[in-house]
């Protein structure tokens, strides 16, 4: 009997195929081992639907297994074993069903974390069976060549990278075994819209910009453009076609940090924004004006920069000057001008400055007004005439005009060259006060008036500014009195004094008199240099006035002396004061008289008072006589002694007249020119 064939199994199942293994059991009562044998298996399989041929397998006795390959996936097979002996006698046939597994697959293919230039791939797959995986990525329109990647069989995700922007790729993925591969998957992904780059910027102005770009490498319909100020505000939104790469940013605030935005645009979607940044420039002050112009000084006003500035930077320039550069705060809207150049043509600037900006500035020009005339005074009043003088202005003019009216309305007025300094007035009415302006005149700029008053003389009134007694007594003054004269007729130095003009002939200038002692003049230096006392009583004129007068022209001296009914005078037909720096040294002429000349003993003397020794005595002579004189060692004459002392050389003492013992009762000394008595014997002949 044959052995039995048992046990048939099926194991290592796959997608292709399955391995069938049986075993073989001798029977009991068979003691020959070697009748008992097959000498090979006959194996039939047949899919289950019976749709294929069955295919048949020959294995060895000695076999009892069979590897079966190449089925098809995931279906039944019916497999029927029968072992075959050497003559041919048949097992009973042993059967199984066998199933090949579900063909090996890759699903739920996946995209992701889209970028300009990619995205993430991800998949599933329940089986280990594959080697690696393959992606293949191609853009839609077929305009590049397609792209494949791998991955290792224990990846389920693939970043890919190196796309183009903007652009839909279709996506393939399979698993790869040995020698199969599985069915693809696909998917379909679009890239992102790249940012437009290089953002920069041109033609900044206080309210525009112009902003540059680079264009992305994929297809534009068109860019969204904003801008707004970084500190905030609205924003300002434009657009721009996709084949331009630059645009024009209008209505900008001038002076503020924009923050700008460019986006490309493709259908329904955007890039992502690439931004960049820009300054305005400051806008300029507006509205720059001069105001209150004098010949020397202006106004500058102006509106201030609408942007936010640290200061204003001002220059101001004329062709004789240096030009001129001011810095004020930023919150000033003006700025006066000073020391500028009169009558001359200004041109001024006024900018913004903030940090290492500045706007461009706002200009203006202006004149300044011609200078008045200087010093303008009338010299040489006579009854009918008086001469005009005056110093030019420092601008250049073109003519001066000159008016002059008085009181009852004569009015006159004359054009002058501008190289005229001075100008006679005639036909003038005497006694009269009149009034004169002078302006200088440039073109259309008239300068300032510069005034000045006179009088006329009387009729038959020699001098105006009678520079002395005589002179006064010539223009009919005959009483003796107090007066004003002008040192040197200058009509600037008026000066009271006391006129004698009775005493031989009158005209005196009376400057020292002594009478009844109510006056104190034991006084320092800088009482006799200014003078004191009342000229209707006791006096003295001052050093200072004597210096002035008797330097302005030729003086004789006369000293009238009363004592008891007695009288007696002397007379000195020279008489000068020297200057201060000499201590108003006494220079005496030739001497008449009757008192006796005590006076020559002093001639060429510095005066000295107590406080100012300038005697050449070794004691102090204002101090030991109780006055002051033109001591020497110390005095023949001390007629500003002690009033009534009659001790030694105390009193008022004239020696030649009464001694060293004893005081005047009264004494008075004076001046007059010395050409007074010929002028007076002339004037008496006539
Ligand atoms: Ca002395």
């Amino acid at each position: 009997p044959l052995p039995k064939v048992e046990n048939l199994t099926v194991s290592t199942v796959t997608p292709y195929g399955f391995r069938v293994s049986w075993e073989v059991r001798q029977q009991q009562e068979e003691l020959s081992p070697s009748s008992g044998s097959f000498s090979h298996f006959h194996i039939v399989v047949t899919d289950s639907g019976r749709l294929l041929e069955p295919r048949d397998f020959t294995v060895p006795g000695n076999q009892s297994h069979l590897d079966m390959w190449g089925l098809i996936t995931g279906i039944g097979y019916e497999v029927k074993l029968t072992g075959v002996s050497e003559s041919g006698l048949l097992s009973r046939p042993l059967t199984i069903v066998a199933v090949t597994e579900a063909e090996p697959e890759v699903e739920h293919l996946f995209v992701s974390d889209v970028t300009a230039d990619g995205f993430r791939l991800s998949w599933t797959t329940d089986h280990d069976l594959f080697d690696r995986f393959v992606i293949k990525v191609r853009d839609s329109k077929r305009l590049a060549h397609p792209q494949e990647f791998s991955a290792r069989s224990d990846k389920r995700t693939k970043v890919i990278t190196g796309l183009m922007s903007g652009t839909e790729y279709e996506i393939e993925l399979y698993g790869v075994t040995v020698d199969q591969r599985s069915q693809p998957i696909t998917a379909v992904a679009q890239t992102a819209l790249s940012a437009p780059k290089g953002l920069h910027f041109t033609e900044v102005t206080d309210s525009t910009a112009r902003v540059h770009w680079s264009r992305p490498d994929f297809d534009i319909e068109k860019y969204r453009i904003t801008y707004m100020p970084q500190e905030g505000g609205i924003p300002l939104s434009m657009t721009a076609d996709g084949s331009v790469s630059e645009i024009l940013l209008i209505n900008m605030l001038p002076g503020k940090a924009y923050q700008v935005t460019v986006t490309a645009l493709k259908g329904l979607e955007e890039s992502e924004p690439s931004s960049g940044s820009v300054t305005t420039a400051l806008d300029s002050p507006r509205g720059v004006t001069v105001d209150n112009i004098t010949d020397t000084s202006a106004l500058l006003l102006w509106q201030p920069c609408v942007a936010t500035v640290e200061g204003y930077v001002i220059t101001y320039s004329t062709e004789s000057a240096s030009p001129v550069m001011e810095h004020v705060s930023g919150n000033t809207v003006e700025f006066e001008m000073n020391s500028l150049l009169p009558g001359s043509r200004y041109s001024v600037g006024v900018y913004g400055s903030r940090e290492t900006q500045k706007s461009t500035p706002a200009v203006t020009e202006f004149t300044t007004d011609v200078d008045p005339p200087r010093d303008l005074k009338a010299d040489n009043i006579q009854p009918d005439s008086a001469v005009l003088t005056w110093k030019p202005p420092h601008a250049a003019i073109t003519s001066y005009t000159l008016t002059f009216f008085t009181a009852v309305g004569v009015n006159r007025e004359v054009t002058l060259s501008p190289t005229a300094s001075s100008y006679t007035m005639t036909q003038l009415t005497a006694s009269t006060e009149y009034s004169v302006r002078l302006q200088a005149i440039a073109a259309a700029k008239r300068s300032r008036y510069v005034t000045t008053t006179f009088s006329t003389s009387k009729a038959g009134q020699v001098f105006a500014w009678p520079r002395d007694c005589a002179q006064i007594l010539l223009n009919g003054d005959t009483d003796s009195g107090l007066y004003t004269i002008y040192i040197g007729g200058d009509d600037t130095q008026p000066l009271q004094v006391y006129c004698d003009m009775t005493t031989d002939g009158g005209g005196w200038i009376v400057f020292l008199r002594r009478q009844n002692g109510k006056l104190e003049f034991f006084r320092n230096w800088k009482s006799y240099t200014a003078g004191f006392g009342n000229m209707n009583d006791e006096f003295w004129l001052g050093l200072s006035n004597l210096h002035k007068i008797t330097s302005s022209g030729q003086y004789e001296l006369r000293v009238d002396l009363r004592d008891k009914g007695a009288s007696a005078y002397a007379q000195y037909d020279g008489f000068t004061i020297a200057e201060p720096r000499t201590r108003y040294k006494l220079y005496l002429g030739a001497y008449n008289g009757t008192a006796g000349d005590s006076m020559t003993y002093h001639n060429g003397r510095p005066f000295s008072t107590y406080d100012n020794d300038n005697d050449i005595a070794v004691t102090n002579c204002a101090l030991s006589y109780k006055g002051a004189f033109w001591y020497k060692n110390c005095h023949r004459v001390n007629l500003m002694g002690k009033y009534g002392d009659n001790s030694h050389s105390k009193g008022i003492n004239w020696f030649h007249w009464k001694g060293h013992e004893h005081s005047i009762e009264f004494a008075e000394m004076k001046i007059r020119p010395s050409s007074f008595k010929n002028f007076e014997h002339r004037k008496k002949q006539s």
